[in-house]
């Protein structure tokens, strides 16, 4: 290793990190230079963690060096020994052992942390976090209420940790309040634990990545009263993939809930639903493979918790059951363009059976897929839909009525589950969003998620650098913040005013026609060319754009999006949804004019829009409460128990921002040292001056500050006068707090220079003593 580097890397046992958590404490490695004779190379080793032991590191930001490389040998060392929870200052990183670990969650592991002093003396854990925040809702003299944010790409364990500090809650907050739903009684916390398996079941699918995918974000509000005890929650939820319902991408599955009441249905059931034994369905894909979320009965068991009675799941399942038969419904073309298009002689059956199930008239069905109704003035007048038209109307319906059934059920989720305002009056928030996305192929989708996740480390950012300016404060520090160059530019880039990718692509949506992917790209092109974040290749015949992330560049195909933007949904369908004797499918669409779907089927407010909007309210609130960062690691791509696969990680290490906080750390004052290791450490500097001079260094050992003070003066006056006459410019390089000296990198270096200097002459001046003596 070269001297620069060595010098680069020997603040970083002092930088800023959470305290107390580490075993393999590296203050040992930055104990005070012994003597003088000590040689130069034993100094260096000294600041630098031994290989063997980074795998007690439990707090990555004290691993020293504190480099993507050292925090990822730390990682993996750790991964070997099975500990797979480690801090990175404020943020926990959590890694996917991909296999049971029963005795790390278990009862007795959970009121340890919950019953002790100070859990953060315990091992780095999940509930770690749970109790911090749980304390800090309780702890204040007004209380604050805490969210806990969960991050990482898919498969890296957001879901389960999210489970997890709910079941944490569920037993140390467990109250004894009940709720009566038709004629049980149930515990509150068992309802809360309930609304999981429903909401995967609908909302979780089977993809490349994961077994058990989260095609939705979520934000769960645990509701606690002035006791502490759980007493309700509410469930927000973001973005539903709904898309798959009626198109899977290759190798991969459905929702859920569809193979279970596949496999998991009755003879009887089977009969009402028209699901045949060994019956082939188009949009159930990959049929044959069973998971363990195939529990058709964990459920229904979760539904009869929540209160949803034997009848209303009758009607849900008829609701499903009807979509599948949906996916089997195909057309032919017509013989002349001016008729419509006929449904295949073979799909016939599955038509019948799809009008059966949702309740409305079979004939009405088949006409909303091949006729359009359009208005001019008063007349309407009809037109034969292509066969390509046929189907998107059909895989539109599909999708409209699944995306609304999942939000029916997430507001019959929240009404059985919310307790009463007067009852509560502090929650801790569970954040589970889909991280950060880069596909082959990227399109509005991974638009909106990797917006989201641009939001998400923006407030990451801000929490992080204000938890920073809060110890310059207590040090007593009267300095400003630099500013921390974030990702405002980035966002402006895509939702800012006047212009921004979201605006235009309001606007391209709201003109009456078909868009053109290359029309919009030349549109985006004008508008954005000065933004930074933004470029194009010039030569790709694909028209797209690539916005720079703080996680990385992503190519984003243009070709649909202004259509997915609009979501229209054919007034037709809406007509014929209102008119079924399915009374729940009846009441969901005629009772609400929902968001994007009005009774004349036009689109009222884009899918950006919406998203931009549900997002602000989200930030709204995580502003209002203290965050918790747990940042969950994919250790390998194929989901195998305990292999760690280094590129895999050092990715998702960039990407989930860890390595983006060691940057930050470095925009202020990285290095703090406590004013007695820095005396020990630097005091040769002012002696050997002073030796020179022939003055004198008040070398004393006192406990008081003010002496420290003048120590450090001291050796700051011989390291650089100009600094110690302009105070001006010495702010900008070194402040004395109450108890530690802040140091920039440079004037670390420049320290550590004069020092090695200082010990070579003296290695030198030793040497010759040496050759003369002999
Ligand atoms: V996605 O973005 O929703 O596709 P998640 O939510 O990040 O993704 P999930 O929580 O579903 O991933 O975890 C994937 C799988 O990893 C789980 O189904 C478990 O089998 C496994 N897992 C995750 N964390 C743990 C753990 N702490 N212990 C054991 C785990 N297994
Ligand atoms: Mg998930």
């Amino acid at each position: 290793m070269n001297s620069a580097e060595d010098r680069r890397n020997i603040g970083a046992g002092y930088r800023n990190g959470r305290g107390g958590a580490a075993t393999g404490s590296v203050n040992k490695d930055c104990s005070p230079h012994p003597s003088l004779s000590d040689s130069l190379e034993g100094e260096i080793r000294a600041f630098l963690t031994d290989e063997d032991e980074l795998h007690t590191y439990d707090d990555l930001t004290k691993v020293n060096p504190v480099t993507p490389t050292t925090v990822l040998k730390c990682l993996q060392a750790r991964y070997r020994v099975k500990v797979f929870y480690t801090h990175a200052g404020c943020t926990l990183v959590a890694l996917n052992p991909f296999q049971p670990i029963p005795h790390l969650y278990s009862l007795d592991v959970m009121k340890q942390y919950h019953c002790a002093p100070q859990p953060q003396e315990f091992k780095p854990h999940i509930f770690i976090v749970a109790e911090e925040a749980y304390r800090n809702v309780q702890g204040q003299l007004q209380p604050v209420n805490q969210s806990l944010v969960v991050s990482g790409e898919s498969g890296a364990g957001k879901t389960w940790t999210s489970r997890c500090l709910m079941k944490y809650y569920a037993t140390v907050a467990a109250s004894s309040s009940v709720v009566k739903s038709q004629d049980t009684v149930e515990k509150i916390e068992r309802r809360v634990l309930d609304s999981n398996p429903i909401m995967e079941a609908f909302g979780n699918a089977c993809t490349l990545r994961n077994n058990n995918s989260s095609r939705f974000g979520k934000y769960i509000q645990l509701q606690l009263d002035r006791c502490q005890l759980l007493v309700g929650a509410s469930v927000q939820t973001y973005l539903l993939e709904k898309t798959r319902v009626a198109d899977q991408p290759t190798n991969e599955r459905n929702f859920h809930v569809f193979y279970q009441m596949m496999k998991g249905a009755t003879d009887e059931q089977r009969k009402e639903w028209k699901m045949p034994l060994g019956q082939h369905f188009v949009w159930l894909p990959k049929a044959e493979k069973t998971i363990e979320e195939d529990c058709f009965l964990d459920t229904v068991e979760a539904l009869d918790h929540l209160g949803i009675n034997e009848e209303r799941q009758r009607q849900i399942f008829r609701i499903l059951a009807g979509l599948l038969q949906l996916g089997n419904v195909y057309f032919s073309p017509p013989m002349n363009e001016s008729q419509p298009c006929d449904v295949e002689e073979h799909s016939k059956v599955f038509l019948q059976r799809a009008a059966e199930l949702l309740c409305v008239p079979a004939e009405e069905l088949q006409q909303c897929f091949r006729v359009r109704t359009l208005q001019a003035g008063k007349q309407s007048v009809l037109k034969p839909c292509s066969q390509a038209d046929c189907g998107m109307r059909r895989d539109c319906l599909a999708k409209v009525i699944y995306a609304q059934l999942f939000e029916w059920l997430v507001t019959f989720i929240n009404n059985s589950i919310c307790a009463d305002k007067s009852t509560w009056c502090n929650f801790i928030g569970v954040l589970d969003v889909y991280g950060f996305e880069c596909f082959h192929i990227n399109n509005l989708e991974q638009l909106c998620i990797n917006y989201a996740n641009e939001k998400l480390q923006q407030h990451f950012v801000a929490h992080y650098l204000r938890a920073q300016q809060e110890e310059y404060v207590s040090e007593g520090l009267q300095w400003s913040f630099v500013k921390y160059q974030d990702n405002q530019s980035c966002l402006d880039l895509i939702e800012g005013s006047p212009v921004s990718v979201f605006s235009l692509l309001n606007e391209a949506s709201r003109l009456n026609r078909a868009s053109d992917a290359n029309t919009f790209r030349a549109r985006l092109e004008k508008e954005l060319r000065e933004n930074i974040n933004i470029s194009w290749d010039k030569f790709s015949m694909v028209p797209h754009f690539t916005v720079a992330h703080y996680a990385g560049k992503v190519d984003y195909h243009i070709e649909g999006m202004v259509e997915k933007n609009k979501d229209p949904v054919p007034p037709e369908l809406i007509s014929l949804l209102e008119k079924s004797e399915n009374s729940l499918l009846h009441q969901i669409f005629s009772e609400k004019e929902t968001d994007n779907v009005t009774s004349k089927g036009l689109s009222k407010v884009t899918v950006v829009s919406k998203f931009k909007n549900s997002l602000e309210s989200l930030m709204k609130i995580l502003h209002t409460t203290t965050p918790h960062y747990t940042r969950c690691i994919k250790p390998n791509p194929d989901c195998k128990p305990l292999t760690f696969k280094k590129e895999e990680v050092i990715m998702q290490l960039e990407a989930c921002g860890i390595v983006e906080t060691i940057h930050i750390s470095a925009a202020g004052f990285p290095i703090r040292i406590p004013f007695r290791s820095f005396i020990q450490r630097y005091r040769l500097i002012a002696k050997h001056s002073r030796l020179k001079s022939q003055s004198h260094f008040s070398d004393l050992e006192a406990d008081s500050s003010d002496i420290h003070q003048q120590q450090v003066e001291q050796v700051l006056e011989v390291v650089s006068p100009s600094l110690c006459v302009d105070c001006e410019k010495r702010s900008l390089w070194v402040h004395c707090g109450k108890t530690k000296v802040f140091l920039t990198q440079s004037m670390l270096d420049l320290l550590e220079d004069q020092r090695k200097k200082i010990l070579s002459q003296c290695a030198f001046t030793i040497q010759c003593c040496w050759l003369r003596y002999q």
